[in-house]
């Protein structure tokens, strides 16, 4: 089974990420990967970290003359910043951080340990692996592309857009938005909340494409696809909701307008819709996969909240660090790539295969 194990602290010597499972015989181009590895750390909001490191991969295992062999795939990403052994204490936990929480579960008054490793430099270990996954998914013509719904309230309008239309907008605008005007709104909306020393989150949708029908099955959540979409895109810092195809307030919806009727078109079985996201029982059904995700705005304020020092006892406010004010386009590049790996996963699991020639075979 394809699985990944990712190490590492925001500012310790470096990101390190362990992909087992991926056949033998893929060429892995370094470059695919440090493009997404480009992708994540853009976006308009992002703080001054961003100015500093400049993402590239190495990869120390798992590849012969750039094709993978069969085994493990160990990648290694170098932070710039590495100075985790001079950094102070950080003692008032910023709520909304896992900074309180981990305090508690390992027992010390210093958050600094508990937000090193929960910080979002994290994603870059993951997009890592994601993107050696998307490698593998282009060899099969799958697409994988986000675009931003929202930040803060203020919502793009891509109503009237193909798909094709969303992706090409979204990868020229600096939020990952297909809607220009909204866009501009977001900017403005976003230099408020910095001025005010203040965060935004918001919302955004992972697509893709040719995506094989029967990937998962209606049962067990470790089986089910959307129960592991769902799984692996909530396991991305700051992500609180999933939601597939018209989402939520879709089920407010009779089943007569919810549902994608089936129709004949040629030779081939299409729907009228895709209200369902291309997910119905817990299995790929060949439409595009559309799934969302909301995110909380970033919980380090520069302008703090209350909080109590942990090594007094006393109230004072939360500790501030340098962080971003909104890192949503961020984290939709790191959602595509976690998407990506969830999909890899459930291909090599319904087709097989030690090697890309095995699959060809079998697919
Ligand atoms: C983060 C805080 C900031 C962000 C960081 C996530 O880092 P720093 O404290 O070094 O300024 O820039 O994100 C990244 C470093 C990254 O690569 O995405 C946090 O507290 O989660």
């Amino acid at each position: 089974m394809l699985r990944y194990l990712t190490a590492g602290e925001s500012h310790g010597k470096a990101l390190v990420a362990i992909l087992e499972g991926m056949p033998a015989g893929l060429k892995l181009d370094a470059r695919l990967i440090d493009k997404e590895l480009k992708r994540r750390q853009q976006g308009y909001g992002r703080g001054k970290r961003m100015e500093i490191e400049s993402d590239k991969v190495e990869i120390i295992s798992g590849t012969r003359k750039g094709v993978t062999i069969g085994s493990p795939i160990a990648v290694i990403i170098k932070n710039k910043d590495f100075k985790i052994e001079k950094l102070g204490s950080v003692t008032c936990p910023r709520p909304g951080h896992a900074d309180l929480a981990g305090m508690i579960k390992y027992n010390t008054a210093d958050a600094r340990d508990i937000l090193e490793r929960s910080s979002a430099r994290e994603t870059a270990a993951r997009v890592a692996i994601g993107a050696i996954c998307r490698i593998f998914l282009n060899e099969l013509k799958i697409d994988i592309f986000s675009h931003t719904k929202y930040i803060g309230d203020i919502e793009a309008d891509v109503e009237d857009l193909s798909l094709d239309a969303i992706k090409g907008k979204a990868l020229l605008s600096c939020l990952n938005c297909a809607d220009k005007i909204s866009e501009s709104l977001m900017r403005e909306s976003i230099n408020q909340a910095k001025k005010k020393g203040d965060t935004l989150g918001g919302g955004f949708e992972v697509i893709g494409v040719n995506i094989i029908p029967g990937l998962g099955s209606h049962v067990h959540s470790d089986r089910k696809i959307d129960a592991r979409l769902s799984s692996e895109l909530m396991s991305i810092q700051a992500i609180k909701g999933v939601e597939f195809g018209i989402g939520f307030l879709g089920t407010q919806l009779p089943g007569s307008e919810f549902h994608d009727e089936i129709i004949v078109k040629g030779k081939t079985i299409t729907r009228r819709t895709n209200n369902a996201g291309g997910v119905e029982g817990g299995i790929t059904n060949g439409e595009p996969l559309r799934v969302s995700c909301a995110m909380k705005p970033i919980s380090t304020l520069m302008n703090p909240l209350a909080s109590v020092d942990m090594k007094t006892g006393k109230a004072k406010k939360a500790s501030t660090e340098r962080s971003d004010v909104c890192a949503l386009p961020a984290a939709s590049v790191v959602a595509e790539n976690v998407a990506a790996f969830v999909l890899a996963q459930a291909i090599l699991e319904k087709f097989g295969g030690d090697s890309m020639n095995e699959i060809w075979k079998r697919i």
